[in-house]
């Protein structure tokens, strides 16, 4: 059993590490670059390392501080977060060859995963429905344009090594391939120092459906359903939900037994997103994440688990503390990601943070860093904090979000929050009737960028 666990993260994330060690008898230690000092999870963890200044690259980027801090601290495992080093295989390694256990995936889940064209030949032969297209890489231009033929146009040609949306690039017709083919290999290689490429069947309308499987590493995996992350503006999501509003509990059961099975089949340990797009009724795996996602939150309401908790468990070498059979859902949950940014333009927005008062009561769940007098360094990612509302039903949830929204005050500096309101204005929002196109169009007509 773990007495001390160092958290290689920041903000929220860091927080909600921080909250499952304490509930657990565990000792904490933050690390933080010298631009955090006086952040609030070094105010929150048992201990703290100052691991160098405050570009990421050199502080929550950098594996020998964040060692040397386990070893100065005596921690014996370390919990990545989300974004930073945690998907980072190497680093997996590194851990392990200190004698430390990373509270997370193997580093081979984490290579396959990363590597796409390997993530899906993997998933294929596991049985999990994928998107129609090439056979592993496309070597050249000329066996890109036969496939095009193949399969009928619109394609997509994405980077095997790619992610954010970079590497990835839509050819409606014939004609668009030898740009696309191009483009896509070349931002692969610029972004990723990774040229291959593979193509797709392009999907014109579909939702955004990830499934949450969660491993013990040996041979028992479970899902909890799927979360709806179809509204999202330039590859980042805005508006989380959970259960999706389209999928049907008989959807729920088969994709999810596919995509449990088949983390049984790997002996996939911890938490992993199995990330779908959903049209007419069919799912085709994209891609999987080997790491706890932003919105996790949505699946821990409806499941009423705690899903850190777990990644700790199973790290220690425990069961999981459920099977599927105990897994059940109750409700809905909903959350919105609030960014220090200023619309319409979604301009990063740091600065300090006059006053904070975080929504309550029944039904609300507000994780963020933020406290009066916060100074938001420029430093990081623009998030600074996460709502997340639980109801009976789908309306319930609706109507807790609108009211939590009117009692958040966040002041001194822009956010995302108005955007939010405005959402709940509309008919497709409150009747689910989105898709991944949704909200950009609608930020297209009501948003005017300046
Ligand atoms: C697609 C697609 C349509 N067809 N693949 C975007 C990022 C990467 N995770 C996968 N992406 C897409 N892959 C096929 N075959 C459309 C997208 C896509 C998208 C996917 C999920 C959420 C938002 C999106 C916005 C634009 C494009």
């Amino acid at each position: 059993m773990f007495d001390k666990i160092l958290i290689a993260n920041r903000g929220e994330i860091a927080l909600r590490v921080i909250r499952a060690c304490r509930e657990m008898g565990i000792q904490s230690v933050a690390v933080h670059s010298t631009a955090d000092a006086d952040a609030m999870h070094v105010r929150m963890a048992d201990e703290s390392v100052c691991i160098g200044p405050p570009a990421g690259t050199q502080s929550y980027l950098n594996m020998a501080s964040i060692i040397a801090a386990c070893e100065v601290t005596g921690a014996q495992a370390i919990h990545p977060g989300y974004g930073f080093l945690s998907e980072n295989a190497n680093f997996v390694q590194i851990i392990e060859d200190h004698g430390l256990t990373f509270i997370g995936p193997t580093a081979e889940h984490i290579r396959i995963m990363g590597d796409k064209i390997t993530a899906k030949d993997t998933m294929i032969k596991l049985g999990v429905p994928c998107v129609p297209g090439s056979e592993g890489g496309v070597p050249d231009l000329a066996t890109a344009k036969k496939l095009g033929e193949e399969m009928g146009y619109p394609v997509i040609i994405k980077a095997t090594a790619g992610g954010g949306g970079k590497g990835m690039k839509v050819a409606e017709t014939a004609e668009d391939m030898e740009i696309a083919f191009m483009t896509a290999r070349a931002e692969g290689k610029a972004n990723f120092g990774n040229d291959e490429v593979y193509i797709e069947k392009y999907l014109t309308t579909p939702r955004h459906i990830e499934i949450q499987v969660f491993g013990d590493g040996k041979g028992n995996a479970v899902h909890l359903g799927e979360r709806d992350c179809s509204l999202q503006r330039r590859h980042q999501k805005v508006f989380e939900e959970a259960p999706g509003p389209c999928i049907t509990p008989e959807e729920r059961a088969r994709i999810g037994k596919i995509c449990a099975d088949a983390m049984a089949d790997i002996n996939y340990i911890g938490a992993g997103t199995i990330e779908f797009l959903y049209e007419n009724g069919e799912f085709y795996f994209i891609e999987m994440n080997t790491r706890l996602q932003v919105e996790h939150p949505v699946t821990e309401s409806i499941f009423g688990v705690d899903l850190v908790r777990e990644q700790i468990r199973v790290a220690e070498g425990l069961p999981m503390s459920f099977t599927q059979d105990d897994l059940e859902i109750n409700g809905h949950s909903i959350e919105v990601r609030i960014n220090a940014e200023k619309l319409p333009n979604f301009t990063p927005c740091p600065g300090k943070i006059s006053q904070y008062h975080a929504p309550g009561g029944l039904g609300v769940r507000m994780d963020s860093a933020l406290y009066d007098g916060y100074s938001i360094p420029p430093y990081y990612d623009s998030l600074i904090g996460k709502l997340i509302v639980h109801g009976r039903d789908r309306p319930e949830a609706l109507a807790r979000l609108a009211r939590a929204l009117g009692e958040i005050i966040i002041d001194g500096i822009d956010t995302s929050l108005p955007l939010f309101s405005a959402l709940l204005a509309e008919d497709d929002i409150l009747t689910g009737n989105y898709n991944i196109h949704w909200l950009e169009k609608w930020l297209e007509a009501n948003m005017a960028e300046g």
